[in-house]
Formats: structure tokens, C-alpha cells, sequence
């Protein structure tokens, strides 16, 4: 299958938010790093994620931790290119997390169905690639690369600043020539940031979102959940013990109406994507003029791999500028949802 194919429907209406599992192949990453010494410890930690639920496997190799220094180029590739292949190969949608282009050049050949830039359109070869390959590309922001990212988490409005910087790095996505409906933007959690502008993003990611694009957003085990989860010293809970906070991030995203969430644990996301697109539907019912179809519990519920119809479609105050058609107006696109849901 040609990464093309893979990435069909990777944007289309599906009615719920995605699930991205991480696979990072990498010692030094905050949470997983070292998790899989083998790329066949990797394909099949991907492969449980896909039976799980995850909609996409994200796969890197190369740590983006605050303070990580650069991997050479060579290394990344031996490191991803096998996971990539076998996962590929077993039928799961894969993204590569790289800022490299000959990394997703080569990815993009194994299979790869997705580009996960978080360099914030950095290098403008890769952008090529993107969209030269015509797949999906995530625009993440970010400032500076990871060694000096901790010092550039200097805002006024880090809001209305983050928007102003995704705009302008849009401007160069699309000048590199990629279809503006196949970028999905991330405020990049963690990227350039303290504790607060985290905070502060996800509480307006309206704003965000008014960009247009299907959103991206990655919580999980972040420091952020940490510092909030800290004990009476002060001391962060670790990162292995913030999956239960990452499930509610994950919750009032999903209920936000986001593209994906970008997890480690893939079961827990899925279990609470589902509760939410339950509650939605129920809700939805309700709102229908009577005698609209049976009610919510008397259907079949949605399994993680059915493309239901997306209630956000006929919302027309989220449309995607970057497509003229109205059946794909808010292919995951951004929809603020009553605020007595949250
Ligand atoms: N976070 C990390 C790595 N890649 N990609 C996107 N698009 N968004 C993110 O928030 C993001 C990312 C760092 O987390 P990890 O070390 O657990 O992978």
C-alpha cells in the first residue's frame, strides 16, 4: 500500500476524535524512552496499540525532551525504518514523528501515512516531501529546537502569540505547495512552554482551531500533568504515574471535538473517546425534532472502526477554508461544545 492509500480517510468525518498511540524508539524519551530496545519490541507494541484502538501509531526516533540534543540523521532511520516497514505492512496507519526529510522520505516510502513535523514547519525540505507525497502534514508549534526550547517560554497572550506564530509557519506550509486541507495543526504542549501556557492553550483552543485545520493535541504524561499532581514536597508525580489525568485531558478533548489525541495508553484513550461520542450522540438525539430514528441505546453502538457520520458536518460555522467542499467542511475541525458538557 503507498502512503497515499494508507492515509485515505485518515481526515475524513468519522464522528468521534482519534486515538494516536506513541511508539518512540528512542532511549531518552521522557516516558517511554528505552521502552523498546528492539524494533520488534516496538512492531509489536504498535500492532497492540492498533487491536486497542488506535486509529494511528505514531512512530519516532528521536527525543524531543526539553534539553535533548540531535540525533544523527543515520541513527533515527535505523531506529524508525523497521517499525515503520512491519507496521505498515500489518495494515496499521502509521505517522513519523521526524523533523528530518530524509527520515520521512523513507518512512513515506516503507508506508508511512502521515508526516508529525514538531519542529514547526522548521525545515522547509521537509515541507517538500510533504508535499511533493501529498499526505497528511501535522504543523506542531514550537520555538527553537529542544536543547534551547525551555528559555523561549517567554509569552505575553500565549494564546493570541501561538496563533500568530501557527499562521505565519501556515503561510510557509502552503507555500511549500501542501493542500491546505491535508495540515492538521497542534499547539505543541509541552514545546516552548511552562506549566501555565499549557494550561491556558487548552482552555482556548477555539482559538486554535479558528485556524481552520483538524486539530492535534498531545498530553500525555506531559511535565505539565506532573507539576499539577506534585506531592506535599513539591515533588512531580512521575511520569509513569499521570495516564489517569492524561484520560481526563483526553476526555475534554475529545469532547471539544479534536482530530486525535496523541497518547501512551492507547486503551483508556479509546474507552474515553467512546464515552464521550456517547454522550454526544445521546445528546444529540434528544436536541432532534421528534421522530428522528431510534434513540441512542437502541442502536448499535459504534465500533472503534466505523466511519459514522460526523454531526459536525452541518455546523456552518466551522468550515475548513481549505476546501470548498461542504460534505468535508469540518473534517474534524473544532466544535466548542455547550459549556454546561464540561
Ligand atoms: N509530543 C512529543 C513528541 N511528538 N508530536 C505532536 N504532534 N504533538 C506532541 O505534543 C508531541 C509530538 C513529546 O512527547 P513524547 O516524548 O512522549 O513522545
Amino acid at each position: 500500500m503507498t502512503s497515499v492509500q494508507a492515509s485515505r480517510g485518515l481526515l475524513e468525518p468519522l464522528g468521534r476524535t482519534r486515538v494516536m498511540g506513541v511508539v518512540n524508539v528512542t532511549p531518552d524519551s521522557f516516558s517511554d524512552g528505552g521502552a523498546y530496545p528492539t524494533a520488534v519490541d516496538a512492531v509489536r507494541a504498535g500492532l497492540a496499540m492498533a487491536a486497542e484502538g488506535a486509529d494511528i501509531v505514531d512512530v519516532g526516533g528521536e527525543s524531543t525532551r526539553p534539553g535533548a540534543g540531535r540525533v544523527d540523521p543515520a541513527e533515527e532511520l535505523r531506529r524508525v525504518l523497521p517499525v515503520v516497514t512491519e507496521l505498515a505492512a500489518a495494515g496499521v496507519a502509521v505517522s513519523v514523528d521526524t523533523t528530518r526529510p530524509a527520515v520521512a522520505e523513507a518512512a513515506l516510502a516503507a508506508g508511512a501515512a502521515v508526516i508529525n513535523d514538531v519542529s514547526g514547519a522548521a525545515d522547509r525540505d521537509l515541507l517538500a516531501v510533504a508535499a511533493e507525497r501529498a499526505v497528511p502534514y501535522v504543523l506542531m508549534h514550537t520555538r527553537g529546537v529542544s536543547a534551547d526550547m525551555a528559555t523561549r517560554a517567554v509569552y505575553g497572550d500565549v494564546v493570541s502569540e501561538v496563533v500568530a506564530e501557527l499562521r505565519e509557519r501556515l503561510d510557509a506550509v502552503f507555500a511549500a505547495g501542501i493542500a491546505p486541507e491535508r495540515v492538521i495543526v497542534d499547539p505543541g504542549i509541552g514545546f516552548a512552554k511552562e506549566s501555565g501556557h499549557n494550561w491556558t492553550l487548552l482552555a482556548h483552543l477555539d482559538a486554535i482551531a479558528a485556524l481552520g485545520h483538524p486539530l492535534l493535541v498531545g498530553t500525555s504524561r506531559k511535565s505539565f500533568l506532573g507539576s499539577l499532581l506534585a506531592d506535599a514536597d513539591e515533588r512531580p508525580r512521575p511520569a509513569g504515574e499521570r495516564d489517569d489525568a492524561t484520560q481526563a485531558t483526553t476526555a475534554l478533548l475529545a469532547a471539544d471535538g479534536v482530530w486525535a489525541v496523541r497518547v501512551h495508553a492507547v486503551r483508556a484513550a479509546a474507552d474515553a473517546v467512546r464515552v464521550v461520542q456517547a454522550w454526544r450522540e445521546a445528546r444529540e438525539w434528544r436536541a432532534r425534532p421528534a421522530g428522528g430514528g431510534p434513540a441512542p441505546a437502541e442502536r448499535t453502538p459504534a465500533r472503534p472502526d466505523s466511519a459514522v457520520s460526523d454531526p459536525g458536518t452541518s455546523d456552518p460555522g466551522r468550515s475548513n477554508p481549505g476546501t470548498s467542499d461542504p460534505g468535508v467542511s469540518a473534517r474534524g475541525a473544532f466544535r466548542l461544545p455547550p459549556t454546561s458538557a464540561v
